[in-house]
């Protein structure tokens, strides 16, 4: 059943379960290899344990819209990235698929190229909690439980619980569901920075976006001594210059040493896309004329 495997899947290293291993031809390698790479959850695995995953994983074709790879209410048993194509996912308030055409309950969610689903059931031990149906033809790569349980599973879970908290606090992402949150939460990644030095420098490439967990940091534009701005914990920056892929428009500067929450370019678009009117609204100060850091 379900609930008779070890919850703590590291305690059970000593046994002699070896992932399954699916041979693949070395285009479904490359294909595959792409895939992962903008996945948060594989990002931080060591060499053997990405290889394992790798092997593990199982490509599942899906050759038309309208498929359902997951129902509400199921027993989970595989974990999907997204290689290409589109997903909509529904859920019904009763808690599972019901018959009839609008028995899905509602669209609350849609998964794209480089997403996944199906972690929550796995993670959880519950029964699936949305039903999942492909829009187009796409493909996917399935991890099986016991896999993902053993090797993803941890890492997910610890960024998740150390970000849970003080990703709710952030009155950016006050508008998204839990759900987004553990979502942004598994892209994050914290990094230190001293008192003194830069985070961000004016006239720099911009890839990355940042919000502040600790410390205080400032804000200035070159040949400019006065501080345009102060960011204290749950602040945001580094936004617009990948909004408006321009340059870095000012420098922002440790004051005391701080901790950031770090997210890629990638998982900026992916997963705060839709907070892009906000960012662009808090481009204004109160007093409705531009800020001086913002002005073209
Ligand atoms: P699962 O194993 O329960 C269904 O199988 C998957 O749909 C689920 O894991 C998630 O990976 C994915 N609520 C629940 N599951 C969701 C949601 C979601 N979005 C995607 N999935 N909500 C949408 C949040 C924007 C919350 C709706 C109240």
């Amino acid at each position: 059943s379900v609930s008779a495997e070890s919850l703590t899947p590291t305690s059970a290293n000593n046994d002699n379960w070896t992932p399954p291993n699916h041979p693949k031809a070395p285009e479904q390698i490359d294909r595959l290899r792409k895939a992962v790479s903008t996945n948060f959850l594989f990002a931080h695995l060591a060499e053997e344990q990405a290889t394992q995953v790798l092997g593990a994983l199982q490509e599942k074709p899906i050759p038309k819209p309208g498929m359902r790879v997951i129902t509400q209410g199921d027993v989970g048993d595989y974990f999907y990235v997204v290689e290409s194509g589109d997903f909509d996912i529904y859920v019904n308030p009763s808690g599972q698929l019901e018959p009839g055409p609008d028995g899905m309950g509602n669209k609350v969610a849609n998964v794209g190229t480089g997403g996944s689903f199906g972690e929550l059931a796995l993670m959880y031990n519950a029964p699936r909690a949305a039903t999942v149906v492909s829009t187009q033809p796409s493909t996917l790569w399935a991890l099986d439980r016991v896999t993902f349980r053993r090797i993803l599973m941890d890492a997910a879970f610890a960024r998740r619980r150390m970000y849970e908290g003080f990703l709710a606090e952030v009155p950016l992402l006050e508008s998204l569901e839990s759900y987004e949150r553990s979502k942004i939460a598994d892209a994050l990644e914290t990094i230190k920075y001293p008192a003194g030095s830069s985070v961000i420098s004016q006239g720099e490439k911009g890839e990355d976006f940042f919000i502040l967990e600790a410390g205080t940091a400032e804000v200035y534009k070159e040949g400019d001594p006065t501080c345009l701005k102060t960011y204290t914990k749950g602040d945001y920056f580094g936004e617009l210059a990948l909004l408006n892929d321009a340059p870095r428009a000012a420098s922002v500067i440790a004051k005391t040493d701080v901790k950031v929450a770090k997210l890629g370019k990638d998982g900026f678009t992916r997963l705060l896309g839709n907070l892009e009117g906000i960012m662009r609204r808090n481009d204004y100060n109160t007093a409705g004329t531009v800020d001086p850091l913002h002005k073209a």
